[in-house]
C-alpha cells in the first residue's frame, strides 16, 4: 500500500484487554476503520467452502497463532476492499476514515508473532504506532469469562484462556518489546472504566495524529 495513502494503527494487548471495545469507540469519534484479525479469521472460519475453515478453529480453540500467510491475507483484502468502495465512503460507513484522500486504519489484534510483524512491515505497510492497552491477568480472565456466558465464542472457556494468556506472554510480547525498542508504543492501562481507559487513548490518537 502507498504510505501517502495508508496510516495503519495497530491495537495490541491480552486477550480480553478492551482492543475490540476501544475500537469500536474509536471508529465512532474519528471513523477509522476497524480490521479485527481475530474477527476476520472467525468469518473465515465459518464461511462455507473455506478451505482454512477447520484449521483456524483447531488454532483458536488451542490459542495458537494461525499461520501468518493466512491472517495476513485477509488483512490485505480487507484494506484493499476498503480503499476501494466509494460505495462504504457515500454511506458514510467509514466517515472520516477517508480524511485528506488517506484510508485510516485499525489493525485490532494483530501482529502478535514477530513474524507477522516484519512481514507486515516489509510487504503491507508500516504502521503509525502501536497502542498497547496494559493490565493483569486476573482482570482478563475475570472479563473473558463473564463475556463467555454469552460470546459463543469457542476460546472463552477456562482452559483455551489460559492458553491464550501463555501465547501472549511467550509469543506476542516480544512484539510489543519490538516496538516499543522504536519508540512506537503507547501504553495505557486498561484495568479502569472503559470511559476512562477511552478518555486516555483520545490523548494519544489525537497527539499521534497531530
Ligand atoms: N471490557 C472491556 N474493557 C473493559 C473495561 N475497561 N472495564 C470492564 N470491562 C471491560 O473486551 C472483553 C470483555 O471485557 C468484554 O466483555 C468487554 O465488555 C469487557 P474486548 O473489547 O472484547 O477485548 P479484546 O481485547 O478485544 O478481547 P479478545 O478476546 O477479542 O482478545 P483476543 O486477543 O484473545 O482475541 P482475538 O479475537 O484478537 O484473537 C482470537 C484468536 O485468534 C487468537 O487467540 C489466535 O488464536 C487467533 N489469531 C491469530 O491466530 N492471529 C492473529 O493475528 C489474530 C488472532
Ligand atoms: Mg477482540
Amino acid at each position: 500500500f502507498d504510505h501517502a495513502k495508508v496510516t495503519v494503527i495497530f491495537v495490541l494487548g491480552g486477550p480480553g484487554a478492551g482492543k475490540g471495545t476501544q475500537c469500536d469507540k474509536l471508529v465512532k469519534d474519528y471513523g477509522f476503520v476497524h480490521l479485527s484479525a481475530g474477527d476476520l479469521l472467525r468469518a473465515e472460519q465459518n464461511r462455507p467452502g473455506s478451505q482454512y475453515g477447520s484449521m483456524i478453529r483447531e488454532y483458536i480453540r488451542e490459542g495458537q497463532i494461525v499461520p501468518m500467510e493466512v491472517t495476513i491475507k485477509l488483512l490485505e483484502n480487507a484494506m484493499r476492499a476498503a480503499l476501494e468502495s466509494p460505495q462504504a465512503e457515500e454511506a458514510g460507513k467509514w466517515k472520516g476514515a477517508w480524511e485528506g484522500g488517506r484510508g485510516r486504519f485499525l489493525i485490532d489484534g494483530f501482529p502478535r508473532k514477530m513474524d507477522q510483524a516484519i512481514k507486515f512491515d516489509e510487504d503491507v505497510c508500516k504502521s503509525g504506532f502501536v497502542l498497547f492497552l496494559s493490565t493483569t491477568e486476573a482482570v482478563l480472565l475475570h472479563r473473558l469469562l463473564e463475556r463467555g456466558k454469552t460470546s459463543g465464542r469457542e476460546d472463552d472457556n477456562p482452559e483455551s484462556i489460559s492458553k491464550r494468556f501463555r501465547t501472549f506472554e511467550e509469543t506476542s510480547m516480544p512484539v510489543v518489546e519490538y516496538y516499543r525498542e522504536r519508540m512506537k508504543v503507547v501504553e495505557i492501562d486498561s484495568s479502569p472504566p472503559i470511559d476512562e481507559v477511552y478518555a486516555k487513548i483520545r490523548i494519544a490518537v489525537d497527539a499521534a495524529l497531530a
